[in-house]
């Protein structure tokens, strides 16, 4: 009697796990509705803070992830590895460098033609995917010259672009690269601070909301983000510079929050 009271037991546990299984399999996995893809900029380097950056604020009913080169990388390490950080499904998927090419030097045409195969990368995932034209700087090696130039080739490309440069120009949505605002900077002039985040997220929804049909979510509960002590309770370091907790963190997001 208790060994098929046992027995009994087992043949349900082994019922509820196939049936969970089940569930599991048949349920699809939540796409992020925004992940941006960039540099030290899209890191929110160095005294803006994890969830403060322009993708935070581009809509707030919406999930957003971002994951950054850890500083100081061109847009040929972001196609070098836009593929390990490209984690699906993404309903929109954001790219922007430019930054570090302009500081070091690169022809603002390989920058373009970077941009250009990130987008295709990202597009043939099935991403609705806007490249993001790079904020000015105090010290432009290209006088501003640069971001006309990577405007045109994406224009000749038909990859479309936000000029986010001008959300926080001296000049602001005229198209026109005047000069970098140091009210939306930090004091390096290379970094947006809050208030330059905040201004480039608003400007980003605003135009892309305005030029491009956005793709609906695919969940009708969009999951919450995730508190400052939640990220902070699984990475005890605090930063987000490395590729593996941001993978880590990136799966978390997907299966376990998308889930709630
Ligand atoms: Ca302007």
């Amino acid at each position: 009697m208790r060994d098929d009271f046992k027995s009994g037991n087992g043949k349900n546990l082994r019922q509820f796990l196939i049936l969970i299984l089940i569930i599991a399999a048949v349920i699809p996995s939540s796409a992020l509705d925004y992940y941006a893809f960039g540099d030290s900029i899209t890191s929110g380097y160095p005294e803006v803070g994890y969830n403060n950056t322009y993708v935070f604020w581009i809509n707030s009913s919406a999930s957003a992830m971002h994951s950054t080169d850890g500083g100081g990388q061109t847009s040929t390490w972001g196609l070098e590895y836009i593929e390990a950080h490209y984690i699906p499904p993404i309903a929109n998927f954001l790219i922007m460098f430019g930054t570090n090419d302009d500081i070091n030097g690169v022809d603002p045409n390989m920058t373009a033609e970077n941009l250009r195969q990130m987008y295709l990368y990202a597009t043939s995932k099935g991403s609705n995917t806007i490249i993001l034209i790079s904020p000015l700087m105090g010290h432009d090696r290209y006088m501003n010259r640069n971001e006309t130039l990577i405007e045109s080739y994406l224009t000749n490309s038909k990859v479309p672009f936000i000029r986010t440069y001008d959300s926080i120009d001296t000049v602001p949505e005229d198209n026109i690269p005047e000069n970098y605002n140091a009210s939306y900077y930090q004091s390096d002039t290379v970094h947006p601070n809050i208030s330059g985040h905040r201004a480039m997220g608003r400007y980003i929804w605003k135009n892309w909301a305005k030029n491009i049909s956005i793709r609906p979510s695919p969940t009708t509960t969009i999951p919450p983000l995730p508190t400052t002590q939640n990220r902070d309770s699984i990475f005890k370091s605090g930063d987000m510079n490395s590729d593996i907790r941001k993978g880590i963190w990136s799966i978390y997001q997907r299966i376990i929050l998308a889930r709630l």
